[in-house]
């Protein structure tokens, strides 16, 4: 059991999606958050992440900054999506050693699987098969630091640990319709098709299945990583609740009270044709999630609504 109580605990990317929830969690433990703002500290400079890290000297790092976004910004931005992910890891891991980090949760991805890896998907699959290409230098980057963790734990003894959450969506999300995932795409393509009585657009085949997690969900399985686990395998953390894109749409219009026309749109692409984590490793530790998947779309359209997000 590794105590928050008492500690300095930095929550890197507080301003992201996750890491705004992982400081909402913290909020509930007896420890000191430290935040370092974008403007003040560039995570991609190392010689200053370990010059901060040196004057702020945290004891536990969530580390939950990275560049990130859906199918389409992965497939337009690649170097940002592989260069940024590995300075921002590398300064960060390298910083923690330097300065004694006790424990350090490096925050990965589904997509670090192989594209036909089997159903749902187990910590082994990892390296098995040849990856996504639409996300493939977001997985490379991510590999890279789950391995970078290791790594450091095989040389040097250090306690890091990596989660690879599930599809992600909550308060806080990304809005902007080129840049963001599904969810919160759709939350915005609902809203303003109900305005207009216009049909809905879904990306693709609407065919593909992903499963969804509530980002409070994702911030409290971290937090209970970070308490009860240590080791060098990376930990799957689902809800366990698969969706096609289809049937997610029609939640979404449900949830927001509109019964209009969806149309698909097979000039995008439909990404990896499934993606469901296989949980039980996390389940064995004592966690389960709380927010169940129309709940939370629910939960987003408020958040949505009063405005936070980003690129509303
Ligand atoms: O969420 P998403 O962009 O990312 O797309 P991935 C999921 C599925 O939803 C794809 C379809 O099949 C899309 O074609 N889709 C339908 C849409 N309508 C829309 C829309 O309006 N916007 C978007 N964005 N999708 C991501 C990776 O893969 O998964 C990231 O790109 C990250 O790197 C994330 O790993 C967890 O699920 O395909």
């Amino acid at each position: 059991m590794f105590e928050l109580a008492g500690k300095r605990i930095w929550v890197a990317g507080h301003r992201g999606m996750v890491g705004a929830a992982l400081v909402r969690r913290l909020a509930s433990e007896d420890c000191e958050v430290l935040t370092a703002d974008r403007d003040g500290l560039d995570l991609t400079d190392q010689r200053a992440v370990l010059g901060w890290m040196h004057n702020h000297r945290p004891q536990a790092v969530f580390l939950a900054a990275a560049k990130v976004g859906g199918i389409h910004a992965n497939a337009t931005q690649p170097v940002a999506f592989l260069r940024d992910n590995l300075l921002i890891e590398t300064a960060v891991l390298t910083g923690a050693e330097s300065v004694g980090v006790e424990k350090l949760l490096f925050l990965g991805s589904s997509c670090i699987y192989p594209k036909q890896a089997d159903q749902p998907i187990r910590e082994e699959a990892l390296l098995t098969g040849p990856l996504e290409p639409t996300n493939e230098w977001y997985a490379l980057a991510k590999i890279a630091g789950i391995k970078l963790a290791q790594a450091y734990r095989q040389q040097y003894g250090c306690d890091f640990i990596s989660a690879m959450p599930t599809n992600l969506y909550g308060p806080g999300d990304n809005y902007d319709l080129q840049g963001s995932h599904v969810l919160p795409a759709l939350i915005r393509k609902v809203h303003e098709a109900k305005a207009s009585g216009s049909a809905v657009s879904v990306w693709g085949s609407g065919s593909p299945l992903r499963e969804f997690l509530y980002v409070d969900d994702c911030a409290d399985a971290c937090v209970h990583l970070m308490k009860h686990y240590s080791g060098a395998l990376h930990i799957n953390v689902g809800s366990g609740e698969e969706v096609s894109i289809l049937d997610l749409t029609k939640l979404v219009m449900d949830v927001l009270g509109y019964d209009g026309v969806v149309e698909t749109d097979p000039t995008k692409p439909d990404g990896t044709p499934r993606k469901l984590l296989d949980s039980s490793r996390l389940e064995a530790l004592g966690w389960r999630p709380k927010v169940g998947l129309r709940e939370g779309v629910a939960l987003a359209y408020d958040s949505f609504l009063s405005g936070h997000g980003r690129n509303i």
